[in-house]
């Protein structure tokens, strides 16, 4: 009897395990541009356009192929506008009695498809290099679920980045050579770009018809959309940018989105490319001494061990993940996050680049977005559905954990051995932001004091019965305490009065 096999959005790799199990002969593939995976959030026109051209071109690749296959594009007035409404309707039509599927990447969907009514066969998802059987038995018993102590496992498991026993370059971690802040004169590589074929025209067409009043510049649009581009994307990567990975990976600069980073994300996250042969792709540049051993290790720390990390705490975790509060924070997201005006450079740059090419890179993430957000103390639902509508490469199992965990401390430390926040004083390290915003970042109160600065401190204050007794967090503490009781009133009196500006709707 003929089974469906469905491929989703991001689950276009040739080796998908649905795939796998899959009789060409026989079974049909299923594939579907659906309403709701499309706007359960408000996604950026750039990633949904980005997703369906994938699509588009990854069905006909498999029909080339041999697979017999469904599509249906978004405006087909039969759509049923939901992956199983669509499994159902391809059922009926061919007279399939069952599913067969790769795990989705996102409990809803999981759930949509473990309640659907038709068999429906979950294959685990083996595009990642460690299953989550494999984090599982990682995690069991453990205290503390340090990302360090599962990359080393992983380091020895794959022999990546290894001479015998001991990790290449005798340091499993060499962080301590990366981390430079900005300087001029630094040349950046141009991203590599590719100019829409025909069929990602009518997608751009279709995106901007259905989804352009979301938030984000949907053109110009310049993304891989196939596996033979993506792999450009990387190998310009590791000839032209990687060698300086390590050293500029948290430094940030005005006008210059992309630095040395490797924008593959959307690409890996989509299945377009596989996270094992982009980490060997990085060895082997260290192995003929094209790339140095900190650009090369802190790379593959980010693939190997943080991005395969984040998936098993997201498993592991469970449904609820998504839904924490453990600082019970409940401030609205600010307007600016969705472009209305700031005096605050560094948001303003970060969120004008996340709109206008669905991208910014981890530590504008994690120590502009992320930080304002936590120090503000915006509810962290709103703050992960931003996240996960605007960038490229957001899908819950990967955004959820950075978010949630990492980056708002809402799962109460499972990631984060304590919060991601900073003063003014980190950002104008590693950027050029300041010299360009209204607030001065050596103001620490007054008029013109920088808000990282202000609220910082209330932060630290209004959260000390959590953070005083954490052993990494006592000299912070220590060092507000030595400030005289009323410089501490003023900057709390001052952080209250900004934020009350904020929520009464003025432009701050
Ligand atoms: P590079 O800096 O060149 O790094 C190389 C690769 O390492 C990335 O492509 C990515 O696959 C991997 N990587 C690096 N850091 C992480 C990390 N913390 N978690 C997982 N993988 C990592 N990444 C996503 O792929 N999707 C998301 O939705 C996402 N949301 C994030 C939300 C927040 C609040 C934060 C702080 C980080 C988030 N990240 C997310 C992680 C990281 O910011 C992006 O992976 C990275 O910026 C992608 O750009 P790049 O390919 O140029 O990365
Ligand atoms: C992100 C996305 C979008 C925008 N649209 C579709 C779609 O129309 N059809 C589809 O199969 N998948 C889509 N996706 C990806 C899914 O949302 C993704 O598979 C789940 O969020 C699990 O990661
Ligand atoms: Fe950001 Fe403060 Fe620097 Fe302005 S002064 S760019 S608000 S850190």
């Amino acid at each position: 009897v003929t089974r469906l096999v469905l491929v989703l959005g991001d689950q276009l790799s040739q080796d998908l395990s649905a795939l796998r199990e899959a009789d060409k002969a026989r079974d049909v593939v299923v594939m579907a541009e659906v309403a709701q995976e499309a706007e359960y959030v408000r996604h950026h026109p750039k990633k949904i356009a980005l997703v369906f051209a994938a699509m588009r071109k990854f069905a006909r690749a498999l029909e080339e192929d041999g697979w017999n296959l469904r599509y249906t594009p978004l405006d087909d007035p039969e759509n049923a506008g939901s992956i199983v409404g669509e499994l159902l309707r391809r059922a009926d039509g061919t007279g399939a009695g069952d599913v067969i599927a790769t795990e989705p990447g996102e409990w809803r969907l999981i759930e949509k498809l473990n309640h659907a009514p038709i068999p429906t066969h979950i294959l685990p998802d083996d595009r990642f290099i460690a299953s989550r059987k494999r984090f599982e038995d990682w995690a069991e018993g453990r205290k503390a679920l340090r990302m360090e102590y599962f990359y080393r496992e992983m380091r020895r498991e794959t022999g990546l980045l290894m001479e015998g026993d001991d990790p290449a370059g005798g340091k499993w971690n060499f962080d301590h050579d990366n981390r430079k802040p900005p300087k001029e004169g630094l040349n950046f590589p141009a991203p590599v770009t590719f100019t829409p074929d025909a069929d990602t025209q009518a997608v751009l067409e279709l995106v901007a018809k259905h989804y352009g009043d979301n938030f984000g510049d949907l053109e110009p649009f310049d993304l891989a959309t196939t596996r033979e581009e993506a792999l450009q994307v990387l190998s310009h990567f590791i000839t032209h940018a990687l060698p300086r990975f390590g050293d500029y990976q948290d430094a940030m600069m005005q006008d210059q989105p992309y630095l040395f980073h490797a924008l593959i994300s959307p690409y890996m996250n989509l299945g377009l490319l596989n996270p094992m042969e982009v980490c060997r792709a990085a060895e082997k540049a260290w192995q003929d001494g094209d790339v140095p051993i900190n650009a090369a290790e802190g790379f593959i720390r980010q693939i190997l061990g943080w991005r395969e990390y984040v998936r098993g705490i997201y498993f592991l975790e469970g449904p609820d993940y998504a839904e924490r509060n453990a600082l019970r924070h409940d401030r609205d997201l600010p307007d600016f996050y969705w472009g209305a005006q700031t005096h605050m450079n560094c948001v303003a740059q970060a969120v004008d680049q996340t709109k206008r090419y669905a991208y910014a890179h981890h530590i504008q993430r994690l120590m502009i977005t992320g930080n304002f957000a936590l120090l503000a103390g915006v509810d962290p639902h709103q703050v992960h559905e931003w996240y996960l509508e605007v960038y490229a490469d957001a899908y819950e199992w990967v955004e959820a954990p950075n978010t949630v965990g990492m980056s708002q401390f809402a799962d109460g430390g499972v990631i984060a051995s304590k919060p991601y926040v900073s003063s003014g004083a980190y950002i104008n390290r590693m950027s050029d932001y300041c010299k360009g915003c209204t607030y001065s970042v050596s103001a620490k109160t007054g008029e013109n004091a920088c808000p990282f600065n202000l609220l910082y401190w209330h932060f630290l204050d209004r959260h000390r019965d959590r953070f005083q007794a954490n052993m990494r967090m006592k000299n912070i503490y220590a060092s507000w305490d030595r400030m005289d009781a009323d410089r501490r009133e003023t900057v709390l009196r001052e952080a209250g009065q900004w934020l009350a500006r904020l929520d009464a709707g003025e432009t701050v």
